[in-house]
């Protein structure tokens, strides 16, 4: 019989071979009519997305054709007029950068450098803050919309890659985004807007969430200490996750299912903001993140000679703004409620794929508006005397009937878009618990993967999750190939060769090796945490 891991390896090699089959040297495979379209650039970006993956399966001789078929890429020309700045640099760069780690092929490296150089114009900019899209050669920038994520999800591929070229430039240009963040106003001293003025580098618009447009931004708050030591970083993740805990987690009224939401602030009104109860599959990095905190944060904080960082809180509220220094203490408390929202919301994240008759999460959820915020229960259950398990953490039944839940699919979205985010937090859940719980719930979305969403060609995306058989969509997104089998693959995988110590994923799961600055980096390019 197969072993698990087996099993995801097989179903990486089906998606990978259809795509070598029937769509390179495009980008991304169409799983149901068999041919390909050129969506990033038309740099056949599966490929440099899967080159990762394929190196931790043990898949050396698809790694070295993987290379050959991209190490002539000269980014000179594209499918597109502009370059999407933030999508190349999590898929491409990232992609190049973790290959390279791992395998030390120099080529790799090679050819980060001349993306990242032809990328580096997107901060030729009034604010100095990323342009959404860059043409090559020209380095002319498209300004765009000024989406948080896009803005703030540069600094671990920009950073590796000046450690390991030796060009200011790349630390530089990326870590200015990180000052300017630091000192811009937030809500509740830990909240970014979701849109930012590419011009002036002002926030605008009133809706503050951690899911799509921001998502990465808050992920690599933490990351970007446990890549390369930056204390500024890890402060703001501190100050955010409280900031998060307190307003954006809501229990749901009846199943008591933990989950996260955006909240919008009132236009020339000064009533506290409003939650949607809207929850995003895309937001289910967040228990991963937390996880991965609570797990590394007291030992690598104990290391620290200085537990105290001068650090401006940048908030609106003038008497917080006094406040010049954070101590980045990690409490055992703060360590025990990461950990239980960690796995209140990567059960909430799982239920949602276990209540589905397909097995598969819909992408959107609206939850009933009626639940309540999960800092409020929680200090109701401690003022009682913490009578069982906290609330949001009980694990409560699947529910197959959909008229006894407490959310609802979001009509137009029920869709299960092959997403890694789920399986990703299950992943870290499992590195950081060791309960196997979360292998077995790992392996019912795999099962459900293989099931539903299975063509004749690749895999695909499906409409309809609460439907069997649920409506296949005609794609296969990178992302699927570089993020979702590959986490799958490492939850199964006994010689896990990833040391939570030692790597770091980047936002599209591609490990970059955990360094320090030396003193004469740190005098060239000026790294102030
Ligand atoms: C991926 O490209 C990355 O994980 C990104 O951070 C969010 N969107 C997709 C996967 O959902």
């Amino acid at each position: 019989m197969k072993s698990r891991k087996e099993e995801v390896r097989n179903s990486f090699l089906y998606a990978w071979n259809g795509y070598m089959k029937h769509a390179f040297p495009e980008d991304e495979l169409l799983p149901v009519t068999g041919r390909a379209k050129n969506n990033f650039n038309g740099w056949s970006v599966t490929v440099v997305d899967s080159l990762s993956t394929m190196w931790l399966m043990g898949l050396k001789k698809e790694f070295y054709e993987g290379v050959q078929a991209i190490e002539r890429q000269t980014f000179t020309k594209s499918t597109n007029y502009y370059i999407p700045f933030f999508e190349t640099v999590i898929r491409h760069l990232g992609g190049y950068l973790s290959a390279y780690a791992l395998s030390k092929e120099p080529i790799l490296l090679s050819l980060a450098n001349d993306l990242g150089t032809m990328l580096i114009p997107a901060f030729n900019t009034n604010s100095s803050l990323p342009g959404a899209k860059v043409r090559p050669v020209t380095g002319e920038v498209s300004l765009g919309s000024g989406l948080l994520a896009e803005i703030g999800s540069c600094q671990l591929e920009y950073k590796y890659l000046a450690k390991m070229t030796g060009r200011p430039e790349f630390y530089e240009r990326p870590d200015y985004v990180m000052t300017h963040l630091y000192k811009a106003p937030t809500l509740l001293n830990g909240l970014f807007a979701e849109h930012w003025s590419i011009s002036t580098g002002a926030p605008h618009g009133g809706k503050y969430t951690v899911g799509a447009n921001t998502d990465s931004t808050y992920e690599y708050f933490l990351k970007q200490y446990l890549l390369a030591g930056d204390k500024r970083a890890l402060a703001q993740y501190l100050i955010s996750i409280e900031a998060i805990i307190s307003d954006l987690l809501f229990v749901s009224p009846s199943r008591e299912l933990l989950y996260v939401t955006d909240i919008s602030t009132w236009w020339k009104d000064d009533r506290p903001p409003k939650a949607s109860h809207v929850h995003e599959h895309l937001a289910c990095y967040l228990p991963g993140v937390l996880a991965l905190g609570a797990h590394m944060l007291p030992q690598r904080l104990a290391q620290e000679p200085d537990l105290t960082v001068e650090f401006i809180t940048n908030t609106t509220d003038p008497d917080a703004q006094k406040r010049p220094r954070v101590t980045l203490e990690y409490s055992e408390g703060s360590r025990e409620k990461h950990m239980w929202a960690a796995e209140g919301l990567a059960y909430t994240c799982w239920a949602l794929y276990a209540d589905q008759a397909s097995g598969l999460s819909s992408d959107g959820t609206q939850f009933v508006s009626s639940g309540k915020k999960w800092d409020y229960v929680m200090r109701a259950w401690e003022q009682e005397g913490k009578e069982g398990k906290p609330p949001g953490t009980r694990e409560p039944p699947v529910e197959k009937d959909a008229s006894k839940r407490d959310y609802s699919n979001s009509m137009n979205n029920d869709r299960y878009l092959m997403r890694p985010e789920t399986v990703e937090s299950i992943y870290l859940l499992w590195k950081t618990t060791g309960n196997p719980i979360w292998r077995e719930r790992g392996y019912e979305i795999y099962k459900a993967i293989e099931k539903h969403t299975k063509t004749p060609y690749g895999y695909a995306s499906v409409k309809g999750v609460d439907s069997v058989p649920p409506r296949f969509e005609n794609e296969m997104p990178s992302y699927f190939l570089a993020e979702t089998l590959k986490y799958l693959y490492l939850l199964f995988d006994d010689e896990d060769p990833i040391d939570l110590d030692k790597w770091v994923f980047n936002t599209e799961a591609h490990p970059l090796p955990v360094f320090t600055w030396n003193e004469m980096e740190r005098t060239r390019f000026n790294v102030i945490s």
